[in-house]
């Protein structure tokens, strides 16, 4: 299932044919969809909750007042009626977040922006500039915080600016990817409770002196990987593999490959630089990579046939 951020929709992609999903709760989405800036339908995940249920649906959309994460039951190719999960997540033309991804723990996490007010993202109580942690499993529990969450809250990371992309390795880490202001785009190794220091510093940008990739200094957590300037990368989404971390870069046009180390991760890899801006790669259950283009948004130069899903295989080793 591929969502559309200004159309609201969500589509049905199979073997190269294209369906919209249809039904009250496509209805609903399409009723939200105007031109809102970065906003809009963005990130989608399902729930399967086994054998005589329908699959849920959870996407994060941009409404009237706030961002918000909704749940549907998918029949076929019919949604039922959207309920609200998770609302008043702070929204703002720029800088919504809006990555959803059921983790290893069976928990929804939930990246959100500072909705262009940084200061939201040191301030533990917002929503905004945060990785949230929820309870999804298709009951009337969804939305509270997960057990175990540091604050007791739905928050777990804090500190954010703008998160896309998030992912975990085979053995349980959790990498996030983070557009910076202008000068240093992030990735972050995520552990429960740790502040990654947005506004206080952007990459390594004004840490102190002798600060390496990865420390945590008088309580701030650095980025694993940086990438200078952001015009080289804007990592939007990625995916894991035992291969590494791949990271869709918008700006910067490139898929790249952050190998996996015993004790973390290398350095990137520029890995395809041909399809424009690149939006969002997942790993398909065929253990293929599935890249999103983002070439019709606005900000790219659109060429025949986007945007596109493009199927890419990676070598096992
Ligand atoms: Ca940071």
């Amino acid at each position: 299932l591929v969502t559309e951020r200004e159309r609201g929709r969500i589509l049905r992609i199979a073997d190269g044919a294209v369906a919209a999903l249809t039904g009250p709760g496509a209805d609903a989405l399409a009723a939200f969809a105007r031109n809102r800036g970065e906003g809009g339908l963005l990130g989608i995940a399902v729930l399967d909750r086994g054998s005589g249920q329908p699959p849920a649906v959870y996407v994060y959309q941009t409404r009237d007042t706030d961002n918000a994460v909704l749940r549907m039951d998918l029949g076929g190719d019919e949604l039922s009626a959207p309920v609200e999960v998770l609302t008043g997540i702070p929204k703002a033309a720029n800088h919504n977040g809006g990555r959803l991804k059921l983790g290893p723990d069976g928990h929804l996490y939930v990246t959100t922006g500072d909705a262009s007010s940084p200061d939201l993202a040191q301030d533990p109580a917002s929503l905004a500039g945060k990785i949230l942690r929820i309870v999804a499993d298709g009951t009337a529990a969804d939305g509270s915080p997960a057990p175990g969450n540091p604050f007791g809250t739905v928050v777990y990371s804090w500190g954010h600016r703008n998160v896309q992309g998030i992912a975990w390795t085979d053995d349980g880490r959790l990498y996030a990817s983070e557009f910076g202001q202008g000068d240093v785009d992030e990735l972050n190794l995520i552990v429960a409770g740790a502040n990654y220091g947005w506004p206080l510093v952007e990459g390594l940008n004004r840490a102190p002196a002798g600060t390496g990739l990865g420390d945590t200094v008088d309580g701030l957590t650095y980025p694993v990987v940086e990438w200078r300037p952001t015009s080289s990368a804007s990592p939007s989404g990625i995916a894991a593999t035992p291969a590494g971390v791949f990271v869709a870069g918008l700006r910067g046009q490139t898929l790249f490959w952050v190998p996996l180390t015993a004790s973390g991760v290398g350095s990137p890899v520029p890995l395809v630089t041909d399809l424009g801006r690149v939006r969002d790669v997942i790993v398909g259950p065929d253990g293929a990579l599935y890249v999103a283009t983002s070439n019709t948004d606005g900000r790219g130069t659109p060429r025949a046939g986007d945007d596109r899903i493009v199927r890419i295989e990676i070598a096992a080793s």
